[in-house]
This record gives structure tokens, sequence and C-alpha cells, in this order.
């Protein structure tokens, strides 16, 4: 009697953890459990969420008290669960921990950071409620500016970004975000079905009519940037409504008038430049250009504050300087609208980096200094889109780096733990995806990029090259690589920008143009001598600042959430199996799985352990000199003797259950 109540205890607290350990099991699993709507499970402290597509009220005020305090495990499955034992242990440890929300595109990772975000806010009572409300709004701000609708994900993140939200004493003191790698050609082009940037059709849907003309801009349809993927409005976004929240959110971060205008009119400025238009003109027999229009040009120069002539020379002729000397070569057609998109993306660009600086500005105080810290970590999905490029190349090197930070954690230390725990375990061999990514992807990204004689091979008629990532084989185009990866602004035009006469837009530029700027003093004449090295490309500036993120993650306690994409359809609580299949493959949720089954998977503190299967001793004496590993033993005593192999006692503070069939079938039955 006593034996079937520990295990119908132990069960209790397992019932949202995968017990039965194979890829059957586990699908049926989450399947029963999303029909349910239970829609988060565990895989040991790793939370599994299957993606609604229909917002549950589960994540109120209710839901934040009710998982405040509690460990994972003592109440169903639950994200504020993650966060509520991370943000215990920073307080408790004043380590610095990490959430890692990983999965495809449209599995849910965005919603999860907002909804992780939202929980620390609401259990931060005693700390200040405006740079709470700051770190907040900062959201709907970065998501006008960085996502966009694609075809799988109508407010998909089209850069990373990584959230460390500060502490002290247990109160928020500021917040610091770091972006990775905005998609640059989405502000140039769109594929059929896709979007720009969700803050150009909300500018225009929200402003008044009289403020729309004060920027000559009239409506989406009306703008090449805007209307290539065939169709402006979302059914599941109202424009105006954010755009109302985006001004919210720009007065709650004390952004000034100016500020706010000079970023609308960065935007509009974009906007004409898209439909700049040229025509192709001979020119002692070489194919030259010259404006279609001067409508475009006019309103570009008049909002950024501008000579007049600049970009009409920066639109159509080349400038070279040799021996002190300017030569101007005209350019011929493609020339021409390349150098019109160029310029759009670094005026972009330089405004989204811009924003992320501004925010960190007001939300980063100096206190953090001697705080701790709880990030969280959203990037872009691992994307296969009919037709793949630079920009899948780069996020899915990005998830191929964060699967072999998670093989490295939940493997590598797994072990180590074992180890650490003196408990007799035999190394199990996993797959380790870290040779596969340095050398066979990364060498191919520098292969394709290097100047190295190789590099024609991937202009013959198959301009294409495969990548086997660990989530599966994914065909690239090389079009366009070597300009993608290059994406260096002409230096007389970032020049031109500078000389703005509105300081902010000449103050961006100039930063930028001082980030490539090396001073280095010449010992022999005593003076600084500018050199310009050569700008790293984007391949190796995204690689290098991934590696950077991994070791500051790798410094922090981590939790792993998987977000699974149940159908891709975005349609509610539909679950399509084969789909989930294939992501628990990639994810290595089964990998961890099979090592887990071959372990001990459950660990519970021994005073955990003590408190709640006590009432198995019947009143037995506990001797105050017991050690709490003398009363686990005890209670694991009244046990018949046939189960002694499904437990081990750790040596510091944990004692482990482990799983076997016959849980198994007490589980199922
Ligand atoms: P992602 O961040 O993982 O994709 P999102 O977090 O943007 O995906 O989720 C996509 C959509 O799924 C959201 O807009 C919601 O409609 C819905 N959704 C996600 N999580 C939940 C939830 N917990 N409850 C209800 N609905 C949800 V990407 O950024 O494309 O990689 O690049
Ligand atoms: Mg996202």
């Amino acid at each position: 009697m006593v034996g079937i109540t520990l295990l119908m205890l132990l069960l209790a607290c397992c019932c949202c953890y995968f017990s039965v350990l194979d890829e059957r099991t586990i699908l049926e699993n989450l399947d029963a459990r999303y029909s349910n709507d239970q829609i988060y499970t565990y895989c040991g402290s790793i939370l599994v969420s299957v993606n609604p597509y229909h917002m549950f009220n589960i994540y109120g005020l209710d839901m934040v008290k009710r998982y405040e305090g509690q460990p994972i495990g003592a109440l169903p499955p639950h994200l504020f669960a993650i966060s509520s034992t991370a943000y215990g242990r920073m307080m408790k440890n004043t380590e610095n921990q990490v959430i890692v929300i990983s999965g495809e595109s449209g599995a849910g990772k965005t919603e999860a950071t907002k909804l992780t975000m939202q929980y620390l806010a609401a259990v931060n009572r005693s700390g200040s409620s405006t740079i709470t409300e700051q770190i907040l709004e900062a959201n709907p701000l970065l998501e006008s500016f960085g996502n966009a609708k694609t075809i799988r994900n109508d407010n998909s993140s089209r850069f990373g970004k990584y959230i460390e939200v500060f502490f002290k004493q247990g109160s928020i003191v500021g917040a610091r975000t770091s972006e990775y790698l905005l998609e640059k050609s989405r502000i140039v082009t769109q594929a059929p079905e896709e979007r720009n940037y969700h803050v150009f059709y909300e500018m225009l849907a929200g402003m008044s009519g009289d403020r729309r003309k004060q920027f000559g801009l009239t409506s989406p349809e009306k703008y090449f940037y805007l209307n290539q993927g065939g169709s402006c409005t979302l059914s599941s976004r109202d424009d105006s409504d954010s755009y109302r929240m985006l001004c919210d959110a720009f007065q709650v971060l004390n952004f000034s008038r100016q500020e706010e205008e000079t970023i609308h009119k960065i935007l509009a400025a974009v906007l004409h430049c898209g439909n700049i238009f040229f025509k192709r003109i001979m020119v002692d027999n070489h194919d030259t250009v010259e404006m279609g229009s001067s409508a475009e040009v006019k309103w570009i120069s008049h909002l950024l504050e501008l000579s007049d002539d600049w970009l009409k020379q920066a639109l159509t002729q080349k400038v070279t300087e040799t021996k002190g000397d300017r030569v101007l070569t005209p350019y011929n057609i493609d020339q021409a609208l390349d150098s019109r998109d160029a310029i759009s993306k670094a005026l972009y660009s330089r405004l989204f980096t811009w924003l992320v600086e501004r925010i960190n500005m007001i939300v980063c105080r100096a206190e953090r200094e001697k705080s701790s810290s709880l990030a969280v970590l959203d990037i872009f999905g691992f994307e296969d889109f009919h037709v793949n490029s630079f920009e899948q190349l780069c996020i899915n090197y990005a998830n191929e780096t964060l699967q072999f930070f998670f093989n490295q954690h939940v493997f590598r230390l797994e072990q180590k733990e074992y180890a650490k725990e003196k408990i007799e375990w035999s190394n199990i061999d996993f797959q380790d995806n870290q040779p596969a990514t340095d050398n066979s992807f990364l060498e191919k990204c520098h292969f394709h990029h290097s100047d190295n004689g190789l590099y024609g091979k991937p202009r013959m008629s198959h301009p294409e090259f495969h990548v086997n990532h660990y989530a599966g084989k994914i065909k690239y185009s090389v079009l366009h690589f070597l300009e993608k990866n290059k994406d260096t602004l002409r230096s007389d035009v970032v020049e031109l920008l500078c000389e703005s006469k509105n300081k902010m837009i000449a103050q961006m530029f100039k930063e930028m143009r001082d980030r490539f700027i090396n001073k280095t003093l010449n010992k022999a004449t005593g003076r600084f001598v500018t050199m310009k090295p050569r700008t790293p490309t984007v391949a190796a500036n995204f690689s290098e600042s991934l590696l950077s993120l991994i070791d500051t993650m790798s410094r922090c306690n981590p939790y792993f959430v998987r977000c699974i994409k149940p159908n891709n359809d975005k349609a509610p609580m539909s679950f399509e199996r084969s789909v989930v299949l294939d992501q628990l493959r990639y994810t290595g949720m089964l990998e961890t799985i099979r090592i887990r089954k071959m372990g001990f998977p459950v660990r519970v503190k021994f005073h955990h352990f003590i408190e709640r299967y006590r009432c198995v001793l019947r009143g037995e004496r506990i001797h105050v000199n017991h050690l709490p590993t003398d009363v686990c033993l005890m209670i694991l005593k009244t046990q018949p003797s046939h189960l002694v192999h499904l437990y081990r006692i750790g040596a510091t503070k944990k004692s482990y259950v482990r799983e076997d069939n016959m849980v198994k079938q007490k589980w199922t039955n």
C-alpha cells in the first residue's frame, strides 16, 4: 500500500513530463495534452511549448502569483514556471540566468519572450514602475521596426534579440537589448505574399491625411518598396492600432518631438527612394541613365535636409579618387538601381541600430553594475523558403550555433552533473553538430565569399549549394551573395549624409563612418593618421557577434524553451503529427530524451523529497542528528527491494529517480 502511494506520488509529479520514452508515445502525449488545451510539457527541465495559435487565459496576474516561488514540477508545466525558477535562482545565488527560446519560424518564440517579460514585470512589485514600463514598451517599438509578415509568420522577427533585464535585490533596475543582423533585403524587396517592415504600413494607416502630406506620402499600394508582395494589409494585425501603440512607446521612452519627427522623415525618405526610376540613355556608345522624375529626389533632399544635387549624383555616377583627382563614371541602369537600394537599406538599418541604442540609453541605467541579470534570447527561427539566400544562410547559421549551445549544455553538462553527484553513469555518445557547423557550413560560407580562385563555381548553370543543417538539407541560391555579404555603402554617400543639416541624421552617419575608421599614431610625425581598414564582411561580423553571444550565455545558468509549430497553416489547435515529429527530431529533443531515459531524469532536492514523502514513514522518528540523506534513505527503504535500481542518492543536494518500463506500465494503464 505504502509502495503504491509512493509510486503514485512520483507519477503525479511526472505526468506532465515524458515518462515513456519513444517517438510515438511522445508524439501521442504532446497531441493528447494539446487537444486538452495543455500546450506546455516538460522534458526534464526543458519546456516544450506547442503553439496554440489561440490565446488562452493563462497569463494573468493570478497565474503569476500561482507560479511565483514554485520550482519546476511543483505545478503543471507553464512558461511562468521557467521564469519563476530562473528568477528564484538569480535571487538566491545572484547568478545570471538566461532563457533560450528556440524553434522554427512561427513556433512562438517572440510570444514566449513577451510573456516572460510580462512575468518579470509583474513580480517586480517593489521596483520602479517607470523603468519597467519603458522596458515593456520597447517591445512594440522594436516589433514595428524589426518584424514583418512572411509566408511562415504574420509577425516574423527579422532580427535576433538578446534582452538582459538587470535586478538589484529582486527589483528591476534596467535592461539592455542587443540586436543581431536585421534582414536588410526586405527594405527593398519582398517575396509574394510578404510585406516590408510593419512600421511603414502602420505609419501610412495611422497618420492623419495632413500629416501624410507633410511628408509627401499617400497610400502603401503606391510605393514600390511596399507593394511587391501583392497585399499591403494583414487580417491578423490592425496597422493603425499598432501605430497608436508605437506613438505611445515613443512617449513612454521619452523620445523628443524632434527625434520622432526625424524618424518619420527617414521612413518617408526610404519610401520616396523606392519610387525613384531611371531612363536608359546611350552616351558615346555607353549604357547610362538619367533620372525619370525629379519629384522623389526633391522630397528626399527636403526630408533629409541635404543639398539638392547630392542624391542625383550619387544615383547616377560613381565617384573614384585617384591621386587626388575625382573621377566620375556614369552608371548603367542596374548600377543605378543598386545604388538607390543601397541608400535605402543604409538609411533604414542605421535608423534601426540607432533606435536600439536610444532605447538602451533610457532603460540601461548605471546601477546595473552590481546587479544580476535574467536574459531572454529570441532569434529568428530556422527557415526554408522556396528560394533561400544569404539572409537564410545567416539565420540558419544562428540556429545551428544555438543548437550547438543546447547540445553542449544538455549533453555535456548532463554527464558532468552525474560525475559531480558521484552517480555511476556510463558516458553516452551524442551527435555533436559542432564539426559540421564549423567545417562544412562555415567553410562553404567563406568559400563562396572569399576571393579564392574557386569562387567561380557557383556561377555555373546551377548557382546554388546545399548545406546539411541539423534541421535538414537546405538549398541556397548564391545570387547577390557577394554584394549582400559586402554590404558597403559608398564612402562619398556616407560623407554626404554626414553633411545633413538635421543634427540627428548627421550624427547617426558620423558614428557609422567613425566605426570603420582607425586613428593610428604615426610615431615619426607624432600625428594621428586616419586608416580605413577593410570593412569586415557581414558574415564575419555576424559570426563574431554570435560567438560573443554564446560566450555571454555560457556564463549564465541556462533554461531552454523549445517552441513547436503544430501545423504549417497557422491554424488554431490543429496538431499535425508529421510536422511536429520533424521538429522533435531536429531540435535534439529525442536525443535529449534518449539520454535522460538512460539516466535519472527526475531530480528532487533532499528537503523537497522529505517534505513530500515523509508521510510514508508513518510517524517513524526522525532523529535531530539525521542528515537529509539519511532521511531520504529511510523513506526509500520503505519501498520493495526490487525498486532499488530506480533511484540514486546524489552527493550534494539531489536524489534521483530513475524511470523505466515499470513506471511506464503503471502510468499508461
Ligand atoms: P516566432 O517568433 O517563433 O517566429 P511568434 O512568437 O511570432 O513566432 O508566433 C507566431 C504567432 O503564433 C503569433 O503571432 C501568435 O499568433 C501565435 N502564438 C505564438 N505563441 C502563442 C501563445 N503562447 N499563445 C497564443 N498564440 C501564440 V520567427 O520570429 O518567424 O522565427 O522569425
Ligand atoms: Mg519571432
